[in-house]
């Protein structure tokens, strides 16, 4: 079939490509070379670009309209997608022909790339790893679909004002968004609000959602797959022009507004609930249009609702979208008029579950009385759901009422709650962990009662990253060694073919070429000497992950200089990066000392060539994959038992940083891998910090004790950088939740042996090259082959 239907097929040659160039500019730019300005140079090369991926995504979607084929459908609430123009160039094949025609047009690549906004569409982890999914189950050439929220304001924008983080909205479609397709005619309807009436539900209030695509290509295959992302508009007669011809513009457009509100912000929080209606409203509205058109699509091709968990496969990204399951429930009963128990039985094979957490703070729960007046209905079907589980533990544990009461979907005290965790693992087949050591937990602590009810379902996933974005895009003088040493490219597909690496690590040569492109990627980054160790902790700011441990270091490090500065020994460059949730005080605070402290260095003449703290601030993606490259040594210092995976962990390792971290989280996998000894471990594990906790934890007696760890928090304490920072020294010593001072010492001495080991420049890049070549587990590739073995069994369709 010719999906072209006759078309001119687009060009292959720098010839055609930049006629195709020229024709978008005039055609569907309406502007000329003569005139056109960058931003006109920038959506016209978007929108050729685009068309080469467009031809490609008509083609997988008519072959999957042809295969009927099981789908995975994942729903998240973030993406961060990163910027657009770079991947897509890759992915499109044209990554030399884009710039040559720009060049012949007279127009600057460098001016044109610059203006490629990164959609900040989530706020870390759980977000990235979202996107790197998509990329991965494209380049498998899976079907799927990515259902999420187009944020007005994606994550805000962090600047420092007097060493302080304010945040500044990031308006990152102001310009509008050329890697966009808008549908407005596949738009939704959702409700909210009203009452149960004898009919069923009757919604208050009604507002659309309208969809648009971004496309995501698979790497070294012709699959292109989507992610949609719904927008909340109100209903079109909603302007009132009576009230806007009385003057009253603002009540004119009240419902319009409060429609919009929907969709303007995305919560900058990535830990904590924040209790806010308006948040749930959001959640509601992402399952709701997310449902209904995956609802749609199963229609297409079949007709029974018992082919539907066979076609269906929809993966819950944390608990965000879990009202996803009571509204199946309420779609099935409700409007396809199925029996109760044979929607539930559709319903528990269709959802999964991962779980990204292990913070009990982090576990959504909402207020009984706000879910039940913006969803009533939902409510009554969460506490049918509850019913039957509540039966099922009673029979299983009889007596056991502490056992009912944790396992209830509704929490009881202080507050009535709904703990929507304790629901996604209900109505869900198959729930995961993000790494070995998070998984296990899960079973033994946060889900222990479920697991004890329901072992079979438990799985663990451990995380991988895209090393398309990650190392061939961030660090392509890296990636060439990486072809030109192992005689190929694909390992950017298969990247279990980095152990290829591992003979060249004892081949001196190699090791010169690896140190001058690692050398290369820090010229780049441009902090200064490239030869001082670049010591980096990049991701978000909380007291679990620790910056205030590194910071202690920092500052120990500095004393050392100051009172001794012949016998310092390795130079150092200490980058952080990462914000802070606005309303989180404790965390913006080690922010500011971090820039307080990196002050007073940079003030110093004698720290001057030996010691130097940088913050860049609004570290992003785009920032990410420049700093990645250049990193020499990965903070990895969570407090064991608290970080459920990382995954720049991952990023770093591949590009050939070495680790210092904790056994927690992913660095158990790492480690294990890339060998005990190319990874500086310290500090407690997790029974050894959990026992700790457990007991009558005193931080005063390490104060007490170690010398250089009291004059660190004295020099706090005392004023000395710029009167900043006492908060963070009083909450460490009275009460340091995350155990930073009992792990204090043992992270000093690492360091140390890190100074060490970076002296001997052969070793140390022996280290680096065995870190890449033992990581190509790493790949989100892998984490997709996992899911679908373990949970989503669907299977590739290839176009021919
Ligand atoms: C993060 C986890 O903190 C991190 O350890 C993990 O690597 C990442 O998810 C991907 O799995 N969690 C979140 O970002 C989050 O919002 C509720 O968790």
């Amino acid at each position: 079939m010719d999906l072209r239907n006759g078309l001119r097929p687009l060009g292959t040659t720098p010839d055609e490509f930049q006629r195709d160039l020229l024709s978008n500019l005039y055609y569907r730019r309406g502007t000329t070379v003569e005139s056109a300005s960058a931003q006109d140079a920038y959506e016209t090369l978007a929108l050729t670009v685009r068309d080469r991926l467009a031809e490609r995504r008509a083609r997988t979607a008519a072959a999957h309209y042809e295969s009927n084929p099981r789908w995975v459908y994942y729903l998240s609430a973030e993406y961060l997608l990163g910027p657009q123009l770079e991947q897509n160039l890759l992915y499109s094949g044209t990554t030399e022909l884009a710039p040559a025609a720009l060049k012949t047009l007279g127009f600057s690549p460098e001016e044109v790339a610059a203006l490629d906004v990164e959609p900040g569409l989530g706020n870390g982890g759980l977000g990235r790893l979202a996107a790197c999914l998509l990329d991965s189950l494209a380049t498998l050439d899976i079907p799927a679909v990515g259902y999420g929220i187009r944020y007005d304001l994606g994550i805000f924008k962090q600047e420092f004002d007097n060493g302080e983080q304010v945040e500044r909205p990031d308006d990152w479609a102001f310009q509008g968004d050329p890697w966009e397709f808008p549908a407005p005619d596949d738009w939704q309807m959702v409700g909210f609000y009203g009452f149960l009436g004898p009919e069923g539900w009757v919604p208050g209030e009604v507002v659309h959602g309208e969809p648009s695509h971004l496309l995501i290509p698979g790497y070294g295959t012709e699959t292109v797959n989507i992610v949609r992302l719904w927008r909340a508009r109100a209903a079109r007669a909603s302007f009132d022009l009576r009230r806007f011809s009385a003057g009253q513009y603002a009540e004119a457009v009240e419902e319009a507004v409060r429609a919009e509100n929907i969709s303007k912000v995305l919560y900058p929080d990535d830990s904590t609930d924040m209790g806010r209606e308006l948040r749930l409203k959001q959640q509601y509205f992402l399952v709701s249009c997310s449902l209904r058109d995956i609802v749609r699509r199963f229609r297409f091709r079949n007709a029974d609702w018992d082919d539907f968990p066979a076609k269906t496969v929809i993966q819950l990204n944390d608990t965000h979208p879990t009202l996803a399951i009571p509204e199946l429930m309420r779609l099935l009963v409700d409007e396809e008029k199925l029996e109760w128990e044979h929607a539930w039985s559709l319903v528990r094979r269709t959802f999964a579950y991962t779980c990204h957490t292990l913070l009990p703070e982090a576990l959504e729960t909402w207020p009984v009385d706000m879910l039940g007046r913006l969803l009533p209905r939902h409510l009554e079907i969460i506490y049918l759901i509850n019913e039957a589980l509540l039966a099922e533990v009673r029979s299983r544990f009889p007596g056991d009422l502490d056992r009912v009461r944790r396992m209830s979907l509704i929490q009881e005290e202080p507050q009535r709650r709904v703990r929507m965790a304790n629901l996604a693992v209900t109505g869900t087949f198959a729930v995961n962990g993000v790494a070995e050591l998070h998984s296990q937990l899960l079973t033994s602590t946060t889900f222990a009662d479920f697991a004890a009810l329901w072992p079979d379902r438990f799985t663990n996933v451990t995380n991988g990253v895209s090393p398309r974005r990650f190392v061939r895009l961030a660090n392509p003088g890296l990636s060439t060694l990486i072809t030109s040493g192992l005689g190929s490219d694909a390992w950017l597909r298969d990247l279990s073919l980095l152990s290829g690496l591992a003979p060249l690590a004892d081949d001196p040569a190699f090791r010169e070429q690896w140190r001058t492109e690692r050398r290369h990627a820090k010229e780049a980054l441009g902090l200064g000497d490239p030869g001082a160790m670049l010591d980096v902790m990049i991701k978000r700011f909380h007291e679990y992950k620790r910056q205030q441990l590194k910071l202690l270091h920092v500052i120990t490090l500095y004393h050392r200089l100051r009172d001794n500065p012949e016998r310092f020994g390795v130079p150092r460059t200490v980058l952080f990066g990462g914000k802070a949730a606005p309303a989180y005080y404790a965390a913006k605070s080690i922010i500011r000392l971090i820039n307080a402290v990196a002050a007073a260095i940079e003030a110093d003449p004698k720290a001057y060539g030996l010691l130097r703290v940088v913050f860049p601030p609004n570290y992003n993606v785009t920032l990410a994959e420049k700093i990645i490259p250049a990193a020499d040594l990965s903070e990895q210092i969570s407090m064991a038992g608290k970080e459920a995976s990382g995954t720049g962990n991952m990023k770093l390792a591949l590009n050939g940083a070495l680790t210092i971290g904790t056994l927690d989280g992913a660095n158990v996998e790492i480690r294990d891998r890339v060998g005990a000894g190319n990874f500086f471990l310290f500090g407690l594990d997790t029974p050894a910090a959990a026992a700790l906790r457990a007991s009558d934890y005193r931080p005063r007696t390490y104060y007490d004790s170690d010398d250089e760890l009291r004059a660190a928090l004295d020099a706090i304490l005392s004023g000395a950088f710029g009167g900043v920072g006492q908060e963070v020294a009083h909450s460490l010593l009275d009460r340091d939740e995350y155990l930073t001072l009992a792990d204090y010492r043992s992270y000093v001495d690492k360091q140390d042996e890190v100074a060490a080991a970076w002296e001997d420049q052969e070793h140390w890049t022996r280290m680096s090259i065995l870190n890449t070549a033992n990581s190509g587990f790493f790949s989100a590739d892998r984490t997709v082959a996992d899911y679908l073995s373990r949970i989503w069994h669907a299977s590739p369709v290839r176009l021919s």
